[in-house]
């Protein structure tokens, strides 16, 4: 059975990883505002990974005989100056995930949890691909500055990303 301290923490996270959803789901509104309909889907492919990532720690917690608690998330931003400003934004916020993650490792080391250890193992893995996929498309946006036909370029190839099959399987491609 898992204990309180880490049952807290993961429930902690399944906000962290909603929210991410949430803050995403936030994006594809305004790339489709914006007529910028590749970014849109890219990002409601990150959507998708973000609720099959919450239900990954959900899931553990209930196989472990523990509690599920959901919290109240917090509301995303609206708009961003350019897509580049959304991008970095994503970056910065994938960044931040990566120190809950760590966070939770430590609790799971400290609480000398083994199953939450291992469940853990692949979120390792996982940031690294989430912080790689949105620093190059950051790295991309920023050579092709405003320029339109750039911009319709990178739309073009972002739109071309796929959702993940619903085993979880290749969620970071
Ligand atoms: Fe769940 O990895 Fe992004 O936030």
């Amino acid at each position: 059975m898992i204990g309180k301290r880490m049952q807290d923490t993961i429930n902690e996270q399944i906000k962290h990883e909603l929210e991410s959803a949430y803050l995403y789901l936030a994006m594809v509104a305004y790339f489709r505002a914006e007529g910028l309909d590749g970014m849109a889907t890219w990002m409601e492919v990150q959507t998708q990974e973000e609720v099959a990532h919450a239900m990954r720690f959900f899931n553990h917690i209930n196989e472990r005989g523990g509690r599920v608690e959901l919290r109240a998330l917090a509301q995303p931003q609206k708009d961003w100056p350019s897509p580049l400003e959304a991008f970095k934004a994503a970056y910065a916020h994938e960044q931040f995930i990566t120190g809950t993650i760590n966070d939770l490792l430590k609790v799971a080391d400290e609480e000398n949890d083994n199953p939450a250890k291992i469940m853990l193992q692949w979120f390792v893995s996982e940031q690294v691909e989430e912080e790689d996929a949105a620093k190059k498309i950051v790295d991309l946006l920023t050579r092709v500055g405003d320029s339109g036909h750039g911009l319709i370029m990178v739309d073009r190839e972002l739109g071309t990303r796929k959702a993940a099959p619903a085993s979880g399987e290749g969620e970071a491609e």
